[in-house]
């Protein structure tokens, strides 16, 4: 996969590739300027009730040279987008609920190419942000900014912390993809690149269908240690780690469907196997040793075996229909690359010979 993870010390940024990628180095003449222009740049916060903590936010942004602001807000009542719009921001309300739809509904009003994505109670450091930029110089199309590198000792609880390597782990297990933290909050990402996303999500599995989209989209991913620090006491989460994990961890392997079939429709397929072969063998103990038949339980249990067995096979044709997709999508962009570079190479000719050019094409 294209998860690559940036080491970075202010000034030395190394590229590590996970899957044989190769490997890039940045000098430290390349850092004496910005990678990206923070004039190209929106920052993204979606709000609910973070008053305590929205002004410090922007503010720390500004510092950073990072003036465009957008606040998506979800109809807070304790005067976040006052606040926001007293610090300079653009201010949206979002016109449904959920950080999700918030997200969703803010990248119509982003108008530069590179969005920066942070969540409003103060928990990411602005200073990170030229780090997390800078892989989209590099030609990554999506940055997650990892907590657990540099996360404060009480910065997340026992329960939150444990349930995000869980989540973590599955979804390298069932969608192929080493990005350390899913569901991290600070995101960089081209604008371009949202536009080959299908994103559906409402509430907190935006992150959890970033990380598969890109997966399944084949958008070029890289992973950033970043610092993760405490909610400040006087702001609230809006999370429910059990209501909002259990949805994570349905929509995790709800979108194995199109993204891994073999694990989505296998699983279920073992599932019904297992079943099916348990009440089998329970069917049989019962009719060698004690003669008792048990009609009903045997059509039961080979109905199980059946069904079993045809998900798997169902599950290794999907795989092979998303395979050869794959396969057809990465030639069309190779193809598409071969041509715009055969365009670009064309244009540089055409300097000096457009007219011989011309009748080459007309021939
Ligand atoms: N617009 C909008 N923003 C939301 C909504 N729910 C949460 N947010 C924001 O999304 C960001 C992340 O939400 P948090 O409550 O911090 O969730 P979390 O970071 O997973 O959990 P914590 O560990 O408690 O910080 C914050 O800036 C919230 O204000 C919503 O319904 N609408
Ligand atoms: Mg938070």
């Amino acid at each position: 996969m294209d998860a690559v993870r940036m080491e970075t010390d202010r000034g030395t940024t190394r590229l590590r590739a996970d899957g044989g990628e190769s490997v890039l180095s940045m000098t430290d003449e390349t850092h004496s300027s910005r990678a990206i222009d923070p004039e190209l740049v929106c920052i993204l916060i979606p709000t609910l009730e973070e008053a305590a903590t929205i002004g410090n936010v922007i503010d720390g942004f500004h510092e950073q040279g990072y003036t465009n602001v957008l606040v998506v807000d979800g109809d807070s009542t304790d005067g976040t987008r006052d606040i926001a719009r007293k610090r300079g921001a653009r201010v949206l309300t979002q016109s449904g609920s959920g950080k999700g739809q918030a997200v969703r509904e803010s990248l119509e009003y982003v108008d530069v190419p590179y969005v920066l994505m942070v969540d409003g109670d103060g928990t990411y450091d602005p200073a990170d942000a030229e780090a997390m930029l800078e892989p989209l110089a590099a030609g990554y199309d999506h940055v997650i900014g990892d907590r657990f590198a540099g996360m404060e000792s009480d910065a997340m609880t026992r329960l939150n912390g444990v349930g995000n390597r869980l989540i973590n782990r599955s979804f390298r297990v069932i969608h192929g993809a080493a990005y350390d933290d899913i569901l991290s909050g600070y995101r960089a990402f081209t604008t371009e690149s949202m536009d080959r996303l299908a994103l559906e999500s409402d509430g907190f599995t935006i992150e959890t269908e970033l990380a598969v989209e890109c997966v399944k989209h084949g958008v070029k991913t890289a992973v950033v240690p970043v610092t993760y620090r405490s909610r400040p006491e006087e702001s609230d989460t809006n999370l429910h780690p059990i209501r909002d994990g259990g949805r994570i961890i349905f929509t995790l392997y709800s979108l194995a469907k199109t993204n891994n079939p073999l694990f989505y429709f296998g699983s279920l397929g073992a599932g019904a196997t297992v079943s099916g072969g348990l009440v089998a063998c329970y069917v049989l103990i019962r009719w060698l040793w004690y003669g008792i038949s048990h009609e009903i339980l045997a059509v039961v249990a080979a109905a199980g075996i059946i069904l079993g067995v045809q998900l798997l096979m169902f599950g290794v044709l999907s795989d092979m229909v998303v395979t050869l997709h794959r396969e057809q999508r990465t030639r069309l962009e190779q193809m598409a690359q071969k041509n715009g570079w055969t365009d670009d190479e064309r244009a540089i000719e055409g300097d000096g010979n457009a007219d011989e050019s011309q009748s080459e094409r007309q021939k």
